[in-house]
């Protein structure tokens, strides 16, 4: 299979996020987030697991930015956990909490690689979950002011600010579904927070523009949406999920308007009490980059019928449902394999969208069953072929006209994989969680050695045009 070739001045890293690998929970003055919270609550993460350890990160970062400088890449993104900077989400700010992140940041730049920073990778302060969460406006000024801290601190170091990391997640999936924190499934509740979500990143991005803080995006999880069959029905389906999935996000954000079919995918669930005129302006404030998470597309089927068990229905029924690829390998969170859709996905983002700013891909990975061998070696054959394949999907969209800059390996390390808890492994360095020993594995060392000939290859292309 061939290498991956990506145009000169494009800009390769990893990505990791602070609940997933910090631990430390209860050091340096942090406060209680929502998935301290949910951790605790029986039944809801597999085994019972917590973030409390997680990779340690908070004491290791040095040994993890030394793995990041061997592996030669250009950006680390990594995310700030408000409850470390505002135990309680409001107020004076927790000077270790803030130094934690001076720290790691310096540490980032002497190794010569550029900070990403994402301000609100799902760790929301419990203390605001208590009085209403992002069901309410009041959190979307809260999250300004908690931005405004850290790009002041920061901001002389850090160039690329990203907002929010998949808000669908954050409303849908934590307030509707329940799989993620708060747990929740409730209807225009998870709505209401898909609206103060936007707010709040509007709100953080007028803050860090004031701050001069660099380059400031968001990064969405857009799926790329395939119907079960070529039905009338099945197709209707596609677009009812497209609104939940991409519409909500993208449309208020880059056309400066909300979905036209809102009502019939919500129907009397969106009662839009919680839109206040302005909000649009506000959301819509100009990008500098716009992250892109991908790793499968989903195929779904119109579903007219309620899931009849109450237990697994979510809160915000488009009456579709899910069928599952076939005739593809599946990683381990049974997810399809199928890096043709990458390319297809951005390419349709990109005429859907004709204002898009530069995309990074701020996460893309594999989790496997990885094996150490007796030696310890992991020789992750399957999540190489992903992120060659992947990488090659998107020089397709590349050559056929969208504008990406940049791409992130998720993760660095195999690290705290939400409900799923910690045997979902998505690392390029095996972690052991008993000794929290690194091992890099067979991936970390191909993405190295692709990162040195890409550069090196560019080097003589110039060259020889020169
Ligand atoms: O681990 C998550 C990450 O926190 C957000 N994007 C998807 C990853 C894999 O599930």
């Amino acid at each position: 299979m061939e290498e991956p070739t990506l145009p000169a001045g494009f800009l390769f890293g990893t990505a990791t996020a602070a609940y997933q690998v910090e631990g430390g929970v209860r050091e340096g003055g942090r406060g209680p987030s929502i998935w301290d919270t949910y951790c605790r609550t029986p039944g809801r993460v597999a085994r019972g697991e917590t973030g409390d350890v997680a990779c340690d990160h908070y004491h290791r970062y040095g040994e993890d930015v030394a793995l990041l400088a061997d592996l030669g890449v250009d950006l680390y993104r990594f995310s700030v956990a408000w409850p470390r900077v505002q135990p309680t989400g409001k107020g004076r700010p927790n000077p270790e909490g803030l130094a934690f992140y001076d720290r790691l940041v310096d540490t980032v730049l002497a190794a010569g690689i550029e900070p990403v920073l994402t301000l609100y990778h799902w760790d929301l302060p419990q203390a605001l979950e208590d009085v209403g969460g992002w069901r309410v406006r009041d959190t979307a000024h809260r999250f300004a002011e908690y931005s405004r801290v850290v790009a002041d601190r920061l901001g002389d170091r850090v160039g690329r600010w990203i907002t929010l990391n998949e808000p669908f997640c954050t409303s849908f999936v934590g307030h509707a579904v329940g799989r993620h924190a708060p747990g929740t499934r409730e209807g225009t509740p998870a709505l209401a927070a898909a609206h103060h979500l936007l707010l709040a990143h509007g709100m953080a991005t007028g803050e860090l523009r004031a701050a001069d803080a660099g380059e400031v995006g968001i990064t969405l999880n857009p799926d790329h949406l395939l119907p079960a069959t070529d039905s009338e029905a099945d197709r209707a389906a596609v677009e009812r999920a497209r609104t939940l999935h991409n519409r909500v996000w993208f449309d208020p954000l880059f056309t400066g308007a909300y979905p036209d079919n809102e009502d019939e995918v919500w129907g009397e669930l969106a009662d839009g009490s919680y839109r206040v005129e302005g909000d649009l302006e506000i959301i819509g404030r100009p990008l500098d980059f716009l992250g892109i998470n991908y790793y499968r597309p989903l195929v779904v089927r119109d579903a007219p019928h309620r899931e009849p068990d109450p237990a697994r229905r979510t809160a915000v029924d488009i009456r579709t449902e899910q069928v599952p690829f076939a005739g593809v390998r599946h990683t381990t969170m049974g997810w399809p394999v199928v890096p043709d859709t990458f390319t297809d996905l951005l390419v349709d983002l990109d005429r859907r969208y004709p204002d898009l700013p530069p995309i990074l891909i701020t996460e893309n990975g594999s989790a496997e069953d990885d094996r150490p061998d007796e030696s310890g070696r992991v020789h992750d054959t399957d999540r190489i072929a992903y992120l060659r394949d992947h990488l090659n999907a998107l020089s397709r969209a590349i050559d056929a006209g969208v504008d990406v800059r940049g791409y992130f390996v998720w993760s660095l390390l195999d690290n705290f994989e939400w409900a799923f808890g910690y045997d979902r492994r998505f690392g390029l360095v095996r972690v052991d969680y008993e000794l929290l020993e690194r091992h890099p594995k067979d991936s970390y060392h191909w993405y190295r050695d692709f990162l040195a000939s890409h550069r090196a290859r560019r080097v003589d292309e110039l060259a020889d045009r020169g």
